[in-house]
């Protein structure tokens, strides 16, 4: 390809400090190094997660920084020693990674790779560089993968090859949204047949929570959300009930006890604040019942609870990127999608060229989208 090599100058949304829009720029985007890729990203989804950054809350994040985590694009050029993907393949970049090497990467039951963020940052590549500059200064990576602009160098263990006949508008949302949500009801809280789950916080993730207890076999589902709009989606995704806590006299977690003979059988928190962490903790039915924390309250964050709810017999557990060890598992997820398995279609509610990010951000903080692709 007449690019590789060379450095490319392409669009960007930069996050230059916290507390401000996204301005949409032209970065320099360097050639990548060993075990490095460059891909030409062709669609990214605007996630909760990325309105963090902009916001600040988001623990280890250096500014200026490209944020984006959701894409999905096609090898332009590999660096030296990359052998799983090479220029042309479409592959989703892995805002979570799998090294291969690590304990947990050795471990089958876990996906948490220690070259995650959470435990390392990947606010530059692993040689402690960034790829990008704007204007003479050096712009931050996010994740490893910045998907927020059309060009964009990420570590071989943070990618991953797809079907070639993917649409990538869509798949895009594989790399967060949609593996995340299905994976905490399939992977990690296992939901049985016949059972009873409830899910609070309707916006993309908590809706692929609900599909993903739908094909489980829940018998009952029971969507909670501030934002009644989100109902409809809900239901047709396959929620039985839905319930907004602002209508009732009761803390949501007692209605959802005396709803359901002592209480559900697995809840999730899909929204990202403590209060709600623990409500779903308390709506869980005693010896049996298992809340699965999804969202990641704001940075800082201490929890108080009775510790009796554990002692008898509750489960709390996390859930990121679903559970699934994410090199392995999203071409997998990919494949299911080709073969109409799921359809995370749904959750697309705007379609809009990369240049109006802006207005991106704001359908998602008004509530008016669940998710917004932007199109290169
Ligand atoms: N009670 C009930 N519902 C509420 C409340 C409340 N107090 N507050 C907000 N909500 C609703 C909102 O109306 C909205 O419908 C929903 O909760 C949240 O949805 P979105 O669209 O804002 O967010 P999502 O679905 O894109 O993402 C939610 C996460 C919780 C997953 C995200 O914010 C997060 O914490 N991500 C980090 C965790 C993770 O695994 N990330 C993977 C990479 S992102
Ligand atoms: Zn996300
Ligand atoms: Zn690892």
């Amino acid at each position: 390809m007449g690019t590789a090599g060379k450095v490319i100058k392409c669009k960007a949304a930069i996050a230059w400090e916290a507390n401000k829009p996204v301005s949409v720029e032209e970065v320099e985007v360097a050639p990548p190094k060993a075990r490095e890729v460059r891909v030409k990203i062709v669609a990214t989804g605007i996630c909760r997660t990325d309105d963090h950054v902009l916001k600040g809350s988001l623990p280890n994040i250096n500014y200026p920084v490209i944020p984006g985590h959701e894409g999905a694009g096609i090898v332009e050029s590999i660096g030296e020693g990359v052998t799983c993907v090479k220029p042309g393949d479409k592959v989703i970049p892995l805002c979570l990674p799998q090294c291969g090497e690590c304990s947990s990467c050795l471990n089958p039951d876990t996906n948490c790779c220690l070259k995650t963020h959470l435990y390392e940052s990947q606010n530059l590549m692993p040689d402690n560089t960034s790829r990008f500059t704007c204007k003479g200064q050096r712009i931050y990576h996010f994740l490893w993968i910045s998907t927020f602009s059309e060009y964009t160098v990420m570590p071989d263990s943070a990618i991953a090859k797809i079907d070639d006949d993917a649409p990538l508008d869509k798949v895009c949302l594989f790399g967060c949204g949609f593996s995340t949500g299905y994976g905490a009801a399939i992977n990690t809280a296992k939901v049985k047949p016949g059972s009873t789950c409830a899910v609070f916080g309707l916006g993309g993730v908590g809706l692929s929570v609900v599909m993903g207890c739908k094909s489980a076999g829940a018998a009952r589902i029971i969507g909670i959300d501030i934002n009644k709009n989100k109902f409809v989606k809900a239901k047709e995704l396959g929620a039985t009930e839905c319930i907004d806590p602002q209508d009732l006299k009761k803390p949501v977690q007692e209605v959802l006890v005396e709803m359901t003979d002592h209480g559900v059988d697995y809840s999730f928190e899909v929204i990202g604040r403590v209060d709600t962490m623990t409500a779903a903790l308390e709506s869980c039915h005693m010896g049996s019942g298992t809340c699965v924390m999804v969202g990641t309250p704001p940075a800082g964050s201490r929890i108080s609870f009775d510790p009796m709810l554990l002692f008898t017999g509750r489960t709390w557990k996390g859930s990121f990127i679903g559970g699934w060890k994410t090199k392995d598992s999203i071409p997998k997820l990919v494949s299911g999608y080709m073969e109409k398995k799921f359809n995370p279609d749904v959750l697309i509610t705007h379609t809009l060229p990369f240049e109006k990010i802006s207005e991106g951000f704001e359908l998602l903080c008004s509530g008016k989208s669940i998710r917004s692709i932007l199109l290169f």
